[in-house]
């Protein structure tokens, strides 16, 4: 096997071998090469400018397959392919035109390196428009962007004829991302900042993790009067905010962390656990059985709740394992016993003039985006020690699962707000994105001339999409960690850094150093 599309990859350089380190058997990834080899063709032959609603649910289901942790399973993977290619017939293509992906691992180091920037944004803007279908939302642009750009992948091109698909890419998100937005608060209403309990109360009870409001919702519906109550967890904590989510009374608190600690959070738990998307990791013989999946994710074993969203079974898990005789006074990392989320874009926006008057006056010194993904690196506690060193004259905006490593620490207020604003998860950079515009736009300025930093770490396909819109709206300086993508050659990655200044991470006090002193 060969993959190399997210930041935890085998010794920096690529998983090889019979497993990835995320727990990809080798013929699940065989099988992932194939089904996007056979996208390839499918969006080669189709005639269409906007494709089908057929064609569009079967690209973003299958490419939301092949993201990392989300599909493990072979058989779900034969069954996508085996779809695709029904299709591919119906336009009178054939399966034996399948592009082969060795063409780009095995392609000149730029072009492999622009390829794959280019099929790994792809995939994380194809969840993202995913969950947007979910709620009834579609995009024409988006549609037709994501057949052009799989497409793009088996032509014979140049770097300077990738490059502006890659940017491409990123414009195309900022639209995926802002329809997202819509969908999310058109369908849940506008999210209103939430103090979020880390207690489980006693009594049966199911965690759902994974980033699909539309699940969450159909799970509280199937829940009320059982007795079960429902906790969040990872990205699905910002659901509390959301007033067509919160008025569920037995929505109660959230549970665990980010990702990486699935394996120790959920091992003793007696409660169901339901995951909606990623990040799911290889699940533990003693927790097996209380694992369920739904949507694109798939683990050979565990039972995967279809497309009917009938979620008795999970519900009946719930009840059988009873939860827990008396309330759990859980903490997060920091000792912290709640969380705050629900600092979207309007709820920040809403505070404009206040957080204008406090940089005016000088109570503001900077703001900072602290956000993106989280993973089980060592090195990723440069995060929680960056935050804690932020100066107290300084607003924290944070999102995506990252922020478990110190969304439960006391920093304060600054101007008469919270210091650390959680904006939500990782398709939520959309408010980031919004709120410094609007910012830029009250100050005169670009955005690049704010007192803003951002400092960023990545994971998995969907922090690649989002890097290319920041990229593509000319955000410049960015602090990304806590390696760089292997995926980037060397002469790519001199490319970005002299056209957009990113710097990898550093240590805490020497990047925070180098921020302040401009
Ligand atoms: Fe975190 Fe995993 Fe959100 Fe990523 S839960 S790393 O997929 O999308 O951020
Ligand atoms: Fe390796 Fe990441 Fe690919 Fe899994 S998704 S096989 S960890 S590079």
């Amino acid at each position: 096997m060969f993959c190399f599309q997210c930041e935890q990859t085998g010794g920096g350089t690529g998983c090889t071998g019979c497993a990835g380190v995320c727990g990809k058997s080798e013929t699940a990834a065989a099988l992932q090469d194939i089904l996007t080899g056979a996208l390839v063709n499918l969006a080669a032959v189709c005639p269409d400018e906007t494709p089908s609603p057929t064609l569009s649910r079967l690209l973003l289901r299958s490419l939301f397959a092949t993201i990392t942790n989300v599909d493990f399973n072979p058989q779900t993977l034969q069954a996508h392919i085996d779809e695709v290619h029904a299709l591919l017939k119906t336009y009178g293509g054939s399966p034996a035109q399948d592009f082969s992906l060795q063409e780009i691992w095995h392609a000149q180091e730029d072009i492999r390196s622009l390829k794959s920037l280019l099929l790994f944004g792809i995939r994380g803007m194809s969840a993202y428009a995913y969950h947007a279908l979910m709620l009834g939302r579609s995009n024409a642009e988006v549609n037709s962007f994501l057949c052009k750009g799989l497409a793009a992948l088996q032509a014979s091109l140049s770097v300077e004829e990738l490059l502006p698909l890659v940017m491409e890419a990123g414009k195309v998100n900022l639209t995926c991302m802002a329809m997202l937005d819509e969908a999310n608060t058109g369908t849940y209403g506008k999210p209103e900042p939430a103090t979020v309990s880390l207690t489980i109360e006693k009594g049966p009870f199911i965690v759902v993790t994974g980033h699909d409001l539309k699940d969450l919702e159909l799970l509280l519906k199937q829940t009320e009067g059982t007795g079960v109550s429902v906790y969040t967890h990872g990205e699905m904590l910002p659901a509390h905010a959301y007033p067509e989510l919160k008025k569920y009374p037995h929505l109660k608190g959230n549970f665990g962390t980010a990702w990486q600690n699935q394996q120790k959070e959920f091992d003793a738990i007696p409660g169901a656990l339901l995951f909606t998307t990623n990040c799911l990791m290889p699940p533990r013989p003693s927790y097996a059985d209380r694992v369920f999946t739904t949507e694109a994710v798939s683990y050979q074993g565990t039972v995967h709740i279809d497309d009917r969203k009938d979620f008795t079974p999970v519900i009946q898990k719930a009840l059988a394992l009873g939860g827990y005789a008396e309330p759990q006074h859980f903490t997060g990392i920091n000792g912290g016993t709640s969380v705050v989320t629900g600092f979207g874009h309007d709820a920040v926006l809403s505070v404009a003039d206040t957080v204008i008057d406090a940089v005016k006056q000088g109570k503001i010194r900077r703001f900072f985006l602290v956000g993106g993904c989280d993973g089980a690196r060592p090195g990723r506690n440069y995060y929680t020690e960056f935050v804690k060193k932020t100066p107290a004259d300084s607003l924290i905006l944070t999102l995506a699962c990252g922020k478990f490593r110190f969304n439960d620490l006391d920093l304060g207020t600054v101007g008469g707000l919270p210091r650390l604003l959680d904006m939500g998860q990782c398709n939520d950079a959309y408010s980031a994105i919004k709120v410094a515009l609007a910012l830029a736009d009250a100050f005169h300025c670009g955005v690049n001339d704010l007192p803003l930093s951002l400092v960023l770490s990545w994971y998995e396909q969907k922090a690649v999409c989002i890097l290319l819109t920041l990229l593509y709206l000319g955000i410049q300086n960015i602090y990304l960690g806590p390696t760089l993508p292997a995926f980037l050659s060397p002469h790519i990655l001199s490319y970005l850094v002299e056209q957009y200044h990113i710097s990898p991470i550093s240590t805490p006090e020497a990047d925070l150093k180098k921020i302040l002193a401009h």
